[in-house]
């Protein structure tokens, strides 16, 4: 999903450079072949500033010939996964990183020989057959005798890496399609650790639903760095390290960045009884009608529109700080409101944004909640769902828990914490004591360029539009 825009965003107009190199290293390489000998094979710029990327897999191995255009490696970086290809035809002799390590941009990451091409290359692993194999799904159908040699030299590939030990760190991960791949990253989980009942031992994707279901005992640690619960508890009293898993080391990036935020917590309690009639009473005729695609809706969109109105008399609660010169910080000031949706997903927390708030109604607003909940839990959000965040909601409710202190990011000034709403014993006017739903509402500011006033008021209005909705929705265009 990432490659498709970083390809627009970049990765296209690379790729017909390199091809341009290339037939001029084709041509070239036909002629003068002995001088080229072994040749780094550098990571190439992949645009948007990426400076470094993640080993994901390697498809290689030394002793592997390739082609131009055969895939080496893929990488993952910040915003994408990428297939690297190579530019030359020749034998791999070098790998500089292991699958798992950062890759620099700019710096070798494979040597290739392209004099030692050898006579007989049935002896060498063919990484283009080994690619062409992987690539079909099924693989039931491969029994050429060529199919023979590639079937070797993957096997040869798995055993090497079982030989390694490998586990993350291993130079050649265990087969399958790109698709189970994405699945298997997106899920945090360690392929070697799954059984495959595919084709010389392919990971298809039952196997991942399996493992899932029923993780093995050696992949208590991977569960662990993922923050998933144990299924039973384990024997070992030993301490393990563990790598972080991609997604862990985003938000270790991320939130390590965020630690240079001066931030302040401010927190209030809202009454939302109201609210909860008002919803039960669209939710009601949703049921009924057969005009709206949104059947249900939750309070976050409320709470999104409450928070839009509001920024409209507080637009510096939608800024971003810029720092491009450090001595003179200024502010940006941003007409939508983008507003982001912590997320708890399958792979962890990812907070995509409801583009424009401010232009839509409450049940636009739950249509396009729906929509990112669904791309969300299925692995399916795009680059341009979590790009361009204005402010965050972080709605811990649905898990449990009545107060949270959430973390803001460097491209925003503040972020909301919602707990969950319990009926507690109130009074009323005349002294009585009544039911009344509360939930917490927090907020946590950078305190460089907003102050506890501004932010009070802020949620103050939040608060009322939350309380009073028939005020919110007066609001509406
Ligand atoms: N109170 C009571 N009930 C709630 C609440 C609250 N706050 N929130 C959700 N729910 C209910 C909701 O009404 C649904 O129940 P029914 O109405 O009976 O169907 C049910 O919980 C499930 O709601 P759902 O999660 O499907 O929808 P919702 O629109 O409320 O929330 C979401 C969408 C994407 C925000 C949510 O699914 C989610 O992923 N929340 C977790 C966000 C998260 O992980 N935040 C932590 C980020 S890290 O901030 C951070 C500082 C640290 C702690």
């Amino acid at each position: 999903m990432w490659r498709r825009s970083l390809l627009r965003a970049g990765m296209g107009s690379s790729r017909i450079a390199w091809r341009t190199d290339l037939q001029r290293a084709h041509r070239y390489f036909h002629s003068s072949r002995p001088l080229f000998v072994v040749k780094p094979f550098l990571l190439a710029d992949i645009g948007e500033g990426i400076r470094e990327c993640e080993i994901i897999q390697w498809f290689v191995q030394p002793g592997a010939k390739v082609q131009q255009f055969d895939n080496i490696c893929e990488v993952q970086s910040d915003k994408a996964s990428v297939e690297i290809s190579s530019r030359y035809d020749g034998v791999i002799k070098k790998l500089y990183y292991d699958a798992g390590d950062m890759a620099i941009v700019g710096k070798p990451l494979v040597d290739i020989d392209m004099a030692e091409i050898p006579e007989d290359t049935s002896e060498l692993g063919d990484v283009s057959a080994q690619q062409e194999q992987s690539k079909s799904e099924p693989a039931a159908a491969q029994e050429t005798g060529s199919s023979q040699i590639r079937t070797s030299s993957i096997a040869e590939g798995m055993e090497a890496a079982a030989m390694n030990g490998s586990g993350n760190s291993g130079r050649h991960r265990s087969l399958a399609t790109p698709a189970v791949r994405r699945i298997i990253r997106e899920r945090s989980l360690d392929i070697t650790k799954i059984t495959g009942t595919g084709k010389d031992g392919r990971v298809l994707k039952e196997d991942v639903e399996r493992y899932v279901e029923e993780p093995a005992e050696a992949d208590k640690s991977s569960a662990v760095a993922a923050g998933r619960p144990r299924s039973a508890p384990t024997q070992s009293l030993e301490e393990e390290t563990v790598p972080l898993t991609p997604m862990q080391n985003q938000m270790f990036k991320a939130m390590t960045r965020s630690l240079s935020i001066p931030h302040f917590l401010y927190a209030d309690e809202a009454g939302i009884d109201r609210l909860v009639t008002l919803r039960n009473t669209i939710n009601k005729n949703l049921a009924q009608s057969n005009d709206s695609i949104v059947k249900k809706i939750s309070f976050m969109p409320f709470f999104i529109k409450a928070v839009s109105v509001a920024l409209e008399e507080y637009p510096l609660i939608n800024c971003r700080v810029d720092l491009t010169d450090e001595s003179k910080p200024k502010l940006v000031t941003r007409p939508q409101h983008n507003i982001g949706i912590a997320m708890d997903t399958p792979a962890g927390l990812l907070v995509p944004n409801i583009k424009n708030v401010q232009q839509l109604n409450i049940l636009e607003i739950a249509a396009e909640l729906n929509r990112l909940q669904a791309a969300g839990s299925t692995g399916k959000l795009s680059a341009a769902d979590l790009k361009g965040g204005t402010i965050t909601l972080s709605n811990i409710g649905n898990v449990g828990g009545t107060y949270v202190a959430p973390v803001i990011v460097t491209s925003e000034v503040a972020i909301m914490g919602i707990g969950r709403s319990k009926v507690i014993p109130a009074f009323d006017d005349e002294g009585a004591v009544v039911p009344k739903t509360v939930v917490n509402f927090s907020w946590s500011a950078d305190h460089r360029v907003v102050d506890g006033g501004t932010m009070a008021r802020m949620a103050c209005l939040v608060k009322k539009y939350c309380e009073e909705p028939e005020l919110l929705i007066s609001k509406l265009r």
